[in-house]
């Protein structure tokens, strides 16, 4: 394993789709491979991308890993996507669009099945965007369908993150119904060659607005969990709306710009610190949730657990005394 990391940190391919196929597929000596390499991590910008099927999400991915590339930025591509077109199955055009990429040796794109379980998903992710990191990317790209709270809690762990709407989806606006405008640090409207745009646009505007007056209402009450660390009060970040039409390239470069916003204003107010902590918080609670339901499920067996669920129905026993008497069960250290 040691040896396999070594060679990850020198920038070879076929270890960094080893360890990715490892932390996928959580095979055996995975907890060791991420321990090792996680000292390499922290480095790379972390840019999630999420939205509902067909905003175009992955052709959005796609322009954006070219655009920094045209920087000399090497570009790692994680696509949480049964339907991505990175995964084949995509229609010609966008195939073309994804093997200009593949030929590139400053790209990596690896595309993760969703057959993860419960909260399983977020974790795996998080795992690979590591293995990422720790193999040198200066950006990685994160592509998953915002559709529920897996979803959510995977870009919740970018450094930036991208909501992806388009217009004549059905609904006004994905974002409002899947509640993740609130993770959005830059809004897109793609497919902004279709008629209704500035519709989409209008309405996200008047949603952000609303959603900053109440965050700067919480500020001024001296409710903001986390102030500046400066002491200073500081303007919130107002996340912008960019116009795109991904599959014909335009937008990508004020959207580049966007995210550059973002990242400077992460820096100059000296949130990133900050930021980077409340990932962490975000990463140890979820695993400690996880790590102790395992041990629980070890010692629990499923017929306990199915008699419990009875009992409760029955109005026998009331859930938390069952929680309680289920926790009983592990092993005392
Ligand atoms: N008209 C138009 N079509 C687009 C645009 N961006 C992507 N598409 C197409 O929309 C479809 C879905 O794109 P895809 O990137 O797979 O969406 P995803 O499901 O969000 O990843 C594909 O056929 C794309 O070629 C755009 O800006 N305008
Ligand atoms: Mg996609």
């Amino acid at each position: 394993m040691k040896e396999l990391i070594t060679e990850l940190l020198a920038g070879n391919r076929r270890a960094l789709a080893r360890l990715l196929t490892i932390v996928e597929n959580k095979r055996e000596g995975v907890d060791e491979a991420l321990a090792l390499l996680f000292s390499h991590t922290g480095h790379a910008w972390i840019i999630g991308v999420t939205g509902a099927p067909g905003t175009g999400k992955s052709t959005l991915v796609n322009a954006l890993a070219r655009a920094y590339r045209a920087q000399d930025k090497t570009v790692g591509i994680i696509a949480v996507d049964p339907t991505s077109p990175f995964s084949g199955g995509a229609i010609l055009g966008d195939r073309i669009r994804m093997q200009e990429l593949a030929g590139d040796s400053g790209v990596f794109i690896r595309s993760m099945a969703t057959r993860g379980h419960l909260g399983g998903l977020a974790r795996t992710t998080r795992d690979a965007v590591r293995v990422m990191d720790a193999a040198g990317f200066d950006i990685v790209l994160v592509e998953t369908v915002g559709a529920g709270q897996s979803e959510v809690d995977i870009v919740r762990t970018a450094e930036t993150t991208l909501v992806v709407e388009a217009p004549g989806l059905g609904d006004d606006v994905q974002a409002i119904k899947a509640g993740i405008l609130e993770i959005a640090d830059v809004l897109v409207v793609n497919k902004a060659d279709r008629p209704g745009a500035t519709n989409t646009v209008r309405s996200l505007k008047t949603m952000l607005e609303l959603g900053h007056r109440a965050a700067r209402n919480q500020f001024h009450h001296g409710q903001l969990l986390q102030p500046a660390p400066s002491g200073d009060t500081i303007d919130l970040w107002m996340p912008p709306i960019i116009q795109t039409v991904a599959s014909e390239n335009r937008g990508t470069a004020e959207l580049v710009a966007a995210i550059e916003g973002h990242r400077r204003y992460l820096t100059d107010n000296d949130l990133l610190e900050q930021t980077e902590r409340r990932h962490i918080e975000i990463e140890l609670y979820d695993r400690l949730r996880d790590e102790l339901m395992l041990r629980l499920l070890d010692v629990v067996p499923e017929a306990m657990l199915t008699d419990m669920i009875d009992k409760i129905q029955a109005r026998e026993m009331d859930p938390q005394r069952v929680v309680e008497l289920l926790l009983a069960q592990l092993p005392s250290p």
